[in-house]
């Protein structure tokens, strides 16, 4: 979220107007404040699964600063349609594996279970079904032979930094090409 608001200056097309997040205790809403940007938290617990009600909240609070596209960064609540279908064609995510391998949970340890050579991130849309939406960007990494999920999951997310910046802005732009990138 940080490498994201840090991104949008300059010749960007895009400016990050608002952050938030369902944990009140998330340190990404202090930083975005330390960046300038407003953040806000809804915190999913007292809604007790009732998903829509959540969101429901949460589409408000978005709403207010009419944003043009909604960029989720670590954020682990699953979206009903119906918030899906607010946003369609202009929400992304960043998932930590070589979509269409791995969507979910544990991508790393299922990565290393299975023993690829290689692991990554992508950058999609979202759509209802998850992990599942139109692949705008890759990251490759190799895995190591003595990998742990630990330390595979920051290779990556060093990739995920580098990916999702340079997706973001030729999103913002109006190119939904496909970006590949390998590890440096
Ligand atoms: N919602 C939709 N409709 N479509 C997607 O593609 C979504 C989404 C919401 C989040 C991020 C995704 C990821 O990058 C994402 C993509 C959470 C879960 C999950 O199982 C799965 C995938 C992703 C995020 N969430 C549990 C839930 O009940 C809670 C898990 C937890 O709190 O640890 O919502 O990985």
């Amino acid at each position: 979220m940080i490498r994201l608001v840090r991104s949008m200056t300059g010749d960007h097309p895009a400016r990050a107007v608002l952050v938030g997040s369902n944990d009140p205790e998330a340190g990404g809403l202090r930083k975005a404040g330390d960046l300038g940007v407003p953040s806000f938290a809804i915190d999913h617990r007292p809604f007790k699964g009732d998903r829509e009600a959540f969101e429901d909240a949460l589409y408000a609070r978005l709403a207010e600063a009419e944003p043009d596209i909604l960029c989720l960064a670590g954020f682990m609540r699953i979206l009903t349609p119906g918030f899906v279908s607010r946003f369609e064609g202009r929400m992304l995510n960043i998932h930590p594996s070589l979509l269409p391998k791995y969507p979910g949970l544990h991508t790393h340890q299922r990565a290393i279970d299975a023993g690829d050579g290689e692991a990554g991130a992508t950058v999609h849309l979202v759509t209802a079904e998850l992990d599942a939406g139109p692949i705008l960007g890759q990251a490759r990494v190799a895995v190591k032979p003595d990998d742990s999920a630990d330390s595979l999951a920051a290779r990556v997310l060093v990739q995920e930094h580098r990916l999702y910046p340079q997706v973001l802005r030729r999103f913002a732009a109006g190119n939904l090409d496909r970006l590949d990138l390998a590890e440096l």
